[in-house]
């Protein structure tokens, strides 16, 4: 459970943050900003955990050995970017293992998208292109967020996730330029990620309820609406390059509010993962708890290690 920190008059904390001053792990918080970040900290944490099975499924299957190098290191990365923010989370009074402990007991929400399967090696290059070029959208303005821990996590995971979005985009320039059967690979895993893509930037706003706040917070600095309309203006044109079709039939510049309009999200799709029934909820769930299980010798030989080392001990050697 998350220890209460020091406790502080609201509107002094709003000053602070409305001042863009940085709060830190001891300073003083309202319960409930501590709270949402846990939440969001720890949401992103499982994210990026759970966020690695659907391309680790294809290290194995990868065309080349320098394809399969370059998805090793990315997926490295991503359980990289996972510890980072359990670390993160854990300036808040928080454990790592009670974290863990919610995501395998069902009861912690990681990302939508990494319900669905990789059914092609063009849906690495999907990942890479759709999935961390939303991430990116959404946590580029986290490195500016009001808590520090998050803020700085977030600099060295940007940089990394957009070195993924260029490999994701390379892989799918290649199969766009490659034989009709490669292109046709392309195409099928850019019809099958693009409406997940945008369901991961969360509810609409009308439909979000912790975005009002955590933006008067600035953990948030922009809404859910605004990131993905950034998505869909950014993404439009490197489809066109790519020679790909977006699978929206609404999709069409509006000159007027300088943006793409595109047609409707399947709210239900997304409420329904959401709630666990997506098509690889389970299974993904099922391969974190055998993964912890499997992993527990490890986590007693560090322990029992760590118990025979003590830092000061090995410092003084
Ligand atoms: N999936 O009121 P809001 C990555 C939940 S990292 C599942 O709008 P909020 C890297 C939300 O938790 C991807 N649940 O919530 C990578 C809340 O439920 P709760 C993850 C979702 O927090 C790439 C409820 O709906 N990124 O991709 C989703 O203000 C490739 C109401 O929603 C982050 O976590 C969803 N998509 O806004 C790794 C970024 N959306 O908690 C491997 C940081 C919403 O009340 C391979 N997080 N919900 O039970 C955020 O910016 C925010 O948390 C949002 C949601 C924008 C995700």
């Amino acid at each position: 459970m998350a220890t209460a920190g020091i406790q502080t008059n609201p509107d002094e904390f709003q000053e602070r943050i409305d001042a863009g001053i940085k709060i830190e792990p001891k300073d003083a918080m309202p319960d409930a900003y501590r709270k949402t970040l846990i939440r969001q900290i720890s949401q992103h944490a499982h994210s990026e955990i759970v966020g690695q099975l659907p391309e680790g499924n294809w290290i194995t299957r990868a065309p080349s050995l320098k394809r399969k190098a370059i998805l090793l290191a990315k997926v490295q990365d991503e359980a990289g970017h996972g510890l980072y923010l359990y670390s993160a989370a854990e300036t808040l009074g928080v454990t790592r293992e009670q974290m863990i402990e919610d995501l395998l007991a069902g009861k912690a929400k990681y990302s939508s998208i990494f319900n669905y399967p990789t059914l092609t090696w063009a849906d690495i290059g999907a990942i890479g292109w759709l999935v961390d070029g939303s991430a990116i959208i959404n946590q580029i303005p986290i490195c500016r967020c009001s808590y520090g821990p998050y803020a700085r996590a977030m600099v060295r995971i940007c940089k990394e996730e957009t070195f993924h979005q260029r490999q994701g985009f390379e892989i799918m320039l290649t199969l766009s330029r490659g034989t009709a059967e490669q292109k046709a690979m392309a195409q099928d895993a850019l019809n099958r990620w693009w409406w997940p893509s945008l369901m991961m930037h969360g509810p609409s706003d009308k439909d979000s309820k912790h975005s009002a706040q955590s933006m008067k917070w600035k953990i948030k600095l922009f809404s859910n609406d605004e990131l993905r309309q950034k998505f869909v203006d950014q993404t439009v044109p490197q489809a066109e390059f790519l020679g790909l079709t977006i699978p929206d039939k609404e999709l069409k510049w509006n000159p007027e509010r300088g943006h793409y309009d595109f047609g409707q999200i399947d709210w239900d799709e997304f409420q329904n993962i959401v709630q666990g029934n997506g098509p690889c909820n389970q299974e993904r769930l099922q391969a974190r708890i055998s993964a912890h299980r499997d992993g527990a010798w490890v986590r007693e030989a560090a322990a029992a290690y760590a118990q025979k080392h003590p830092r000061g001990a090995r410092r003084s050697a």
